[in-house]
């Protein structure tokens, strides 16, 4: 009967399919060929660049779907603890490379394209930047996303498919101008649209209240819902068959609210208000200093934390009849505090649509959230105003204040009548008439594990804003250092290099197992290692002059010294602190004798990042760069001894080209302010040496590459505090002065629009660049008379990179897995049908 029938369907269903995607040169060029005829309906004998990216993108996205619903299929078998990552921000960059190399198919493609013509090279650059991020927290979410793959882990990420992702720089007359980015422009091959993956969520209305059945029942009536939609977007593991997925949600009109707006006779008017839904995932917020407090940012939140609560709880419901072990089979990381709305949305789905009880539901919700925080800085801590929370999310207002009112009696019993401290540590601010949710306590009540992002930053987080919740629960907190993948951050940004590890090492095992670079190491003596070394140095620098020329029109000498800071502009992060150190040389420079200037090391400082549009400080800085760059470049009594270049829209493709042909990088915060940096670590694996501060992750980068092997200056954190009260009654360096003033006085132009920044430092100097200077420019000193000996330097150069293990986000993701998700790796069997790709 039945299960013959069905038996025979499968056989016939699965007939009817293609073979499984092969990965021959010749299979490959006939999907190409058809995703261009029947996909994007050209010619197959005549198709552009983009075209050919495009439909090479589509033959790789059937390979992609392939091992991602056999990733799917198998995490569902199996049914493993599974590990959900919420950030507002996946800062992906383009997709092409990375999955071909994750996949090993990059030769194979490679030679398919060249034989019909295309140059692979040259076709990925035609994919558009999907840059869903700010900068470090965002690109930490995807490189997580690749360990997390590559590992085999049972994970998934959650956000919002923004239309606008980080705005365009545009520079002009050295100003910083904001364009829109719409990056789906041209389509976007990547993700697969799930029209019927689909939930509603809710905004605004009321709250009623009635018993049923002996039990309180909260029914909420909202007065807005939208729908939100997934977007799938694959994400492949390096060698492995597991492809994991990164789910995004776009929000589109409910189709069944408020259909009344169309009884009033205003039909045209009710379709363009429902079309309103989609703005609320239209852009990303650009600012990753200050919280705001918008509305939209807060519906934001919850849009997509409620579509992934309700995601995760109707994946739950499909395998499982009772909540009761969800919590060990569930984890959900909270990327900062942005996710933290997830805390009174799953104890309202619990509660009021799953019918558990209070003490059910908190039972659950606290064992299955964790919290990461990125950040000290006051201004960007998160604090709602209880108004807004009540009139946009009434339900979880009422939810909070009761998690609330539970933890502060809790307290009570700890500590008493020590009502400044019970004050403290609430999670509702008050402040004369004005209340505040704060998020991070939020999180920090509800979490069971709480880390930071460096030993230094977590070490801060301890003994400063969150000391209180330390001396309750020291059991929750924990550090976890930042890392970044090597696979795109080395192995396939720098490939000259990598080549020359892999001869160098035996095979490329590295690439997964990044501590096999300490094995570089014992080549160091090697005076012929050191040459091949240099030569990849040379041509990865080269191209990265080659690519800045292009783009700024400024001549550069590969026999310059590369000197590379790209990072958010930001006061803390000191780009002012780097001009201030180009002009001082550049005014020894034009002070100096011909006799001396032959011994001057010829340097190129290269200065990128976004300001927030804002942020006016920040744009002062820029501007300043450019009119640095300018005058400095046009001055022939400097010549090729110096040149400045303000690197215009600095992202994640830009980075993959300056990184690997840096020499020198400055990460150079005051110390205390960085979290961790994350550009630090690719900068040491591509062998590129740091100038920096002791701060984030400059501290562990110096305990495993050796502090011989970095250029490090500057005050120290336990320094700071009384720097700062001091600072105001003393006299900066001389050199300070000398320096400041070339900008006072208008060397550079503009010096009624500089005024702010030369008052800033000349004033109370916050971010201390007065005290700091002497110590930078001395080292700047030290650093060319090591670069004129170039055995020593390139010795530094191989012992960055074989120092850079533990910056592998592998190892990061391992530790987070064991320490704080207790996940296993689950590892999707290879098929028989294809092997694996090595
Ligand atoms: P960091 O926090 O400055 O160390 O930057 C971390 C990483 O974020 C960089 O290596 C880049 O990959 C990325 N990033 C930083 N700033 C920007 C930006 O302005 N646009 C795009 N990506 C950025
Ligand atoms: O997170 C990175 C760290 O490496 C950096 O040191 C840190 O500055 C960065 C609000 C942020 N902290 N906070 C943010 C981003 C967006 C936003 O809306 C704050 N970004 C960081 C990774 O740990």
């Amino acid at each position: 009967g039945g299960t013959r029938d069905a038996d025979q369907r499968t056989a016939l269903l699965y007939g009817l399919m293609d073979t499984f995607k092969k990965s021959d040169v010749l299979s490959i060029q006939q999907s190409i060929v058809n995703h261009v005829e029947y996909t994007i309906a050209r010619s197959r004998y005549k198709f552009d660049d983009l075209e050919a990216y495009q439909a090479a993108a589509f033959s790789l996205r059937d390979r992609l779907i392939e091992s991602w619903n056999d990733t799917q299929q198998y995490f569902k078998d199996e049914d493993p603890k599974r590990v959900y990552y919420l950030s507002m921000e996946f800062l992906m960059g383009r997709s092409l490379t990375n999955a071909l190399c994750n996949l090993g198919m990059n030769d194979s493609y490679t030679t398919a394209l060249r034989e019909m013509g295309y140059d692979l090279e040259t076709l990925v650059e035609q994919e558009r930047d999907a840059a869903l991020g700010n900068g470090g927290l965002g690109r930490l979410a995807a490189c997580f996303l690749d360990s997390m793959a590559t590992l085999n882990l049972p994970a998934w990420g959650y956000g919002i498919r923004y239309q606008y992702g980080m705005f365009r720089q545009n520079i002009i007359d050295g100003f910083q101008h904001e364009q829109p980015d719409y990056w789906l422009n041209f389509g976007n091959p990547w993700e697969i649209e799930r029209l019927n993956v689909a939930y509603p969520i809710k905004f605004y209305g009321h709250v009623s209240v009635h018993e049923e059945m002996g039990r309180q029942v909260f029914r909420w009536n909202p007065g807005e819902s939208v729908t939100a939609v997934a977007y799938d977007n694959p994400i492949p593991g390096y060698h492995t068959n597991n492809t994991i997925n990164l789910r995004l949600w776009a929000a589109k009109p409910d189709r069944e609210f408020d259909l009344e707006a169309f009884n009033t006779g205003d039909y045209v008017q009710a379709v363009l208000s429902r079309q309103r839904a989609e703005t609320l995932s239209s852009v990303l917020y650009p600012d990753d200093r200050t919280y705001e407090g918008k509305e939209l940012r807060l519906k934001q939140q919850h849009f997509f934390v409620s579509a992934t609560t309700q995601d995760v709880v109707r994946r739950w419901k499909e395998t499982h009849s009772s909540f009761d072990n969800f919590a060990e089979k569930v984890a959900f990381q909270l990327n900062d505090t942005h996710p933290t709305i997830a805390v009174p949305e799953l104890m309202r789905v619990l509660m009021d649509e799953n019918q558990l009880s209070w003490s059910q539901a908190w039972d659950i919700t606290s064992k299955v959230f964790a919290f990461t925080n990125h950040t000290v800085l006051p201004e960007a801590l998160e604090k709602w105003p209880v108004g807004l929370v009540e009139k946009l999310l009434p339900r979880h207002m009422q939810i909070i204040y009761d998690i609330n009112w539970r933890f502060l009696n809790d307290l009570r019993k700890h500590y008493g009548d020590d009502w400044s401290r019970i004050s403290r540590m609430s999670v509702i601010e008050e402040s004369g008439s004005d209340k505040f949710v704060r998020m991070a306590y939020l999180a920090l009540v509800a979490s069971h594990t709480v880390n930071g992002v460096a030993a230094l930053h977590t070490s801060i987080l301890k003994d400063s804003i969150f000391r209180d919740f330390v001396d309750l629960w020291p059991h929750k907190f924990q550090n976890k250092t930042n890392g970044v993948t090597p696979r795109r951050w080395l192995a396939f940004c720098n490939p000259a290099l990598a080549e020359l590890i892999t001869s160098t090492l035996g095979s490329d095992a590295w690439v997964n197992n990044l501590s096999l670079l300490t094995g570089l190491r014992e080549h160091a003596e090697s005076a012929e290692f050191r040459q091949a070394w240099r030569d990849c140095k040379l041509k990865a620098k080269t191209r990265a002059m080659a690519k800045m020329e292009k783009m700024t029109g400024v001549k550069l000498r590969p026999e310059a010294m590369l000197d590379i800071q790209v990072k958010r502009i930001h006061e803390y992060k000191r780009q002012l602190l780097n001009i201030l150190g180009a002009i001082y040389r550049y005014n020894q420079i034009r002070h100096m004798s011909a006799e001396e200037r032959k011994q001057v090391v010829p340097r190129v400082i290269m200065i990128g990042g976004k300001a927030a549009p804002g942020y006016e400080q920040a744009k002062r800085i820029i501007k300043l760069a450019s009119a640095v760059a300018e005058k400095v470049n046009a001055d022939p009594d400097v010549g090729d001894l110096l040149k400045v270049v303000f690197v215009p829209d600095y992202n994640v493709s830009t980075a993959e080209i300056l990184i690997p042909g840096s020499e020198l990088s400055q990460h150079i915060s005051t110390a205390g302010t960085e979290a961790s940096g994350t550009s630090n670590m690719k900068f040491a694996m591509n062998g590129s040496l740091i100038i920096g501060t002791m701060d984030g992750a400059n501290i562990e980068i110096a305990r495993e590459i050796g502090e011989e092997n970095m250029f490090i200056f500057g005050a120290r954190k336990e320094q700071v505090p009384k720097l700062r009260q001091e600072r105001i009654q003393l006299r900066p360096d001389q050199r300070f002065l000398d320096t400041v003033d070339l900008i006072r006085s208008g060397h550079f132009g503009w010096e009624d629009y500089f005024q702010p920044l030369v008052s800033s430092v000349l004033g109370t100097d916050y971010y201390l660049l007065a005290n700091d200077f002497p110590s930078y420019v001395d080292t700047q000193e030290r650093i060319d008379s090591v670069y004129k000996d170039q055995d020593a330097w390139t010795k530094m150069s191989i012992m960055s990179t074989a120092g850079s293990a533990f910056f592998s986000a592998d190892r990061t993701i391992s530790e987070y897995a064991k320490d704080i998700w207790k996940v296993e790796p689950c590892h999707v069997p290879w098929s028989e049908d294809e092997p694996p790709a090595k």
